[in-house]
């Protein structure tokens, strides 16, 4: 089978899984032995807000949304220990990828999980209460160990979210690529494209990046409607570096 054709998703091995030492464990549910798939990238990442916020852009406005971003972000589970706030995130690879994943992760609650799915990975999560400022129970945050991409559509957005292009060996690219020609420059949350006192350049020429980062970028530089937010461009360059 061409490489082309091969689906990919993505794995995020979540703060609860490495606070309860459970990264074997899943790797070991989810290896080439048991999946047929193989992973075509990692990388340990130190969640900051803007990354959450993008990755769980689609839970926005919810009452479990704050809580969602303390939990993906590390805060929840290592509350006086910052440097531990950790979240290993992986690319697989290869035939019906989504699906099998999904299938080993479980249900996202996991109490259905363990209801309806006992053997999944979710089975093992926790379901915590979120409640208003009068203690009655609003929703439950859902501590579920691991992430998985539900569709082709997200697993694209998710990966072009937490991998740049050469954090993946060149024949596993699983997506189109672009040369940059230009500087792009971060500071305050905005894009520049010369030099700022205290911004940081994210791309440089030569750079290769994602083309669908590229084209966001070109049409923002311009004041034009973008296919994409700054943000959804930008966090995977901070990853690790603010
Ligand atoms: P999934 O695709 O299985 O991760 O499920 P969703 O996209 O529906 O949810 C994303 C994450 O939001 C889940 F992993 C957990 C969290 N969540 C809650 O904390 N509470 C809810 O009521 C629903 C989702």
């Amino acid at each position: 089978m061409e490489m082309k054709e091969l689906e990919q998703t993505l794995v995020l091995i979540k703060p609860d899984a490495l606070k309860n030492s459970l990264t074997g464990y899943v790797l070991s549910q989810l290896s080439e032995f048991h999946t047929g798939l193989r992973f075509a990238a990692t990388k340990i990442v130190c969640v900051t807000t803007m990354l959450a916020e993008e990755h769980y852009a689609e839970h926005r406005g919810k009452a479990f949304f704050p809580s969602l971003l303390e939990y993906i972000t590390g805060q929840i589970h290592y509350p006086d220990e910052p440097w531990k706030r950790r979240v290993i995130a992986y690319i697989y690879q290869g035939e019906n990828a989504i699906q099998k994943i999904r299938n080993i992760a479980g249900p996202t609650n996991p109490h259905i999980a363990r209801d309806t799915k006992p053997g999944t990975i979710r089975a093992l999560g926790t379901v915590v209460p979120i409640k208003d400022a009068a203690g009655n129970v609003i929703e439950d945050r859902l501590d579920n160990l691991i992430h998985a991409s539900a569709n082709k559509e997200d697993a694209e957005r998710e990966i072009k979210l937490w991998f740049k292009p050469n954090d993946i060996p060149p024949l596993m690219h699983p997506y189109a690529t672009e040369v940059s020609r230009e500087h792009y420059y971060f500071k305050d949350r905005q894009l520049f494209l010369t030099y700022e006192p205290d911004s940081i350049c994210f791309i440089a020429p030569g750079d290769v990046v994602w083309k669908t980062d590229m084209e966001i970028l070109r049409q923002l530089a311009q004041g034009q409607p973008a296919a994409g937010s700054f943000e959804s461009v930008v966090a995977k360059y901070l990853i690790n570096l603010v």
